[in-house]
């Protein structure tokens, strides 16, 4: 029988031939998609997470995991949508218009994935009725915006004004390296994590999961 421990070690270590096999084969026993997803994947990159907050591991760690838990993803998410599971919730993100960095945005999008959330990458140079627009497509509890540059910033405020006129539920979380909590409070965001494995503690507490 498939031992789940090892996949989520596979994941921790980024290799992504055995993160697949063994997830095929945890398959083709018939275990429980959900218990894969849960106990072998998410585990793993939880584990890498909380290691990564810590600077016990770096940027390129993260990726490598990341890519192991996207190539087992690709056998066990159409099983997922088989069994009717569901994903803890749906975030759309970008990076804000003007703004062209995207590597911190892609870390936090594979976290918020590795942590069971639908993520709806926009990219980067996303203007506020585009977030709006695919927000209400998704119909998304929470939308994820990424600024590097300190000229950039007010594009933060205003796609959260535009949220607020659009009367949209969905909230905004904002982050990146010149983005502070007290910008955040001042433009009325719901949420602020300075990296991505707290954004995946801060989006799970706004969607109340
Ligand atoms: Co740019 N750049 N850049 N650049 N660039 C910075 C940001 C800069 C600080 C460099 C410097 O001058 N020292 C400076 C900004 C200065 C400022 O505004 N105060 C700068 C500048 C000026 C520029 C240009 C204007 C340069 C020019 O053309 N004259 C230009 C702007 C282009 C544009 O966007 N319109 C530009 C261009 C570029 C490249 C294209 C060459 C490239 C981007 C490539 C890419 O992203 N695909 C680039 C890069 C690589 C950088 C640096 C070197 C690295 C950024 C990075 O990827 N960091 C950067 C200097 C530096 O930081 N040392 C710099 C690693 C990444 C993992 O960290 O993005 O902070 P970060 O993400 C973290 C957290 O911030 C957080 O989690 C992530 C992981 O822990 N986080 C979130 C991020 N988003 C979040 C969202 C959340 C929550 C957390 O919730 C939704």
């Amino acid at each position: 029988m498939v031992d789940l421990r090892k996949l989520k070690e596979a994941v921790i270590k980024g290799d992504q031939n055995l993160s697949k096999e063994i997830t095929s084969a945890a398959l083709a026993e018939g275990m429980d998609p959900e218990a894969i997803l849960n106990e072998g994947l998410i585990a793993g990159m939880n584990v890498v997470g909380e290691a990564f907050k810590k600077n016990e591991v770096y940027v390129p760690e993260v990726l490598i995991s990341a890519r192991a838990m996207k190539t087992a993803m690709e056998v066990l998410e159409p099983k997922l949508i088989e069994a009717g599971v569901e994903p803890i919730g749906t975030v759309v993100i970008g990076t804000v218009q003007g703004d062209l960095h995207d590597i911190g945005k892609n870390l936090v999008s594979m976290m918020l994935k590795g942590a069971g959330f639908n993520v709806v990458d926009l990219g980067t140079d996303v203007a506020p009725d585009r977030y709006i627009r695919a927000a209400k497509m998704h119909k998304a509890q929470l939308c994820g915006l990424s600024a590097l540059l300190t000229t950039t910033m007010p594009m933060m405020e205003r796609t959260v004004t535009a949220f607020k006129e659009a009367g949209l539920v969905t909230k905004v979380m904002v982050g990146g390296a010149p983005v502070t909590k007290d910008y955040q409070k001042k433009i009325g965001a719901a949420g602020y994590a300075p990296d991505a494995a707290s954004a995946v503690d801060v989006a799970k507490q706004l969607v109340g999961a």
